[in-house]
């Protein structure tokens, strides 16, 4: 009998030790640095990224799958999608997608190939700031990256786009922080963005997407961080994308790529490098 009670003991020490183990390596584990390459060759900002995405940032396609075995999953309470029609397609057809980085000395690029079932921007209680209930992708960075854990402050800026066709003035939207300030919100200043978005540019369904986007660094980073100076090679910025897919809830789809929520202690590492070359097949 008193086997039985310690090998049940034993056997339950084991599984609290199983299922304390992920939010211990959430605090732990720190996912290897992004290398983001150089653009020699400044791209047309038209929604279509071929002339520039294989000298970009890109690590395939993120889905569902892929984020929970990511250090940061947090069990589908943020990272998720939601079921709000009884016809919903497989997970990866609900929301998967490419995003795409890179800079020179003037601008940041954003990249994203997006295959999303639906293509949701109402939101019943729209506020311009509120793209996180729309269709959107969004650029968490910090530049400088510091070790100071911040919410929107001194050096954080997100760079928010609503896959929205009629372009809408609040369709490129603008959050940061100051040395003062947090939580700052603001329309993008036409000088400081150009973005460009192509809905169904596969022919497979109106909700997919392809966004490119470029920001002009000098006009927020100084703002966000005076420590902010010109890029170059070997910088250091941090990186959180977050990716929202309502379809037709109020809130939903919620992807958290490279980071955990608006603390920017979270968001992974990027380093600034120099030109990246394409890969190339070799002939056997
Ligand atoms: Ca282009
Ligand atoms: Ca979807
Ligand atoms: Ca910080
Ligand atoms: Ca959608």
């Amino acid at each position: 009998m008193l086997r039985v009670i310690l090998a049940s003991f034993f056997a339950c020490a084991a599984c609290g030790l199983f299922f304390a183990l992920p939010a211990q390596a959430q605090r732990l584990v720190e996912p290897p640095p992004l290398h983001m390459p150089y653009l020699a060759n400044a791209p047309v900002v038209d929604g279509d990224l071929d002339e520039w995405k294989h000298a970009a940032h890109h690590d395939g396609v993120w889905d569902i799958y892929r984020l929970r075995h990511a250090s940061w999953y947090d069990g589908g309470a943020r990272n998720r999608l939601t079921d709000q029609a009884p016809d919903e397609p497989v997970l990866e057809d609900d929301l998967r997608a490419r995003y795409y980085m890179a800079w020179d000395e003037t601008y940041l690029y954003f990249g994203a190939e997006v295959h999303d079932n639906a293509n949701d921007v109402d939101d019943p209680d729209h506020a311009p700031r509120r793209w996180m209930f729309k269709d959107s992708v969004c650029w968490f960075m910090e530049a400088p990256r510091d070790h100071a854990p911040e919410r929107f402050g001194r050096g954080d800026n997100a760079f928010c786009f609503v896959a929205d066709a009629s372009m809408p003035e609040y369709g490129a939207w603008w959050r940061y922080g100051t040395p003062e300030d947090t939580y700052q919100e603001a329309q993008m200043p036409d000088d400081m963005v150009d973005y460009a978005l192509q809905f169904d540019p596969w022919g497979t369904g109106p909700g997919d997407f392809k966004l490119e986007a470029r920001v002009r660094m000098d006009a927020f980073f100084p703002v966000s961080d005076p420590r902010w100076t010109a890029p170059a090679a070997g910088d250091e910025y941090s990186l959180m994308i977050v990716h929202c897919d309502p379809d037709g809830g109020a809130y939903g789809g919620h992807f958290m790529v490279y980071g955990d929520g608006d603390d920017d202690a979270t968001w992974s590492r990027v380093i600034l490098t120099g030109p990246q070359g394409p890969i190339e097949r070799l002939p056997e």
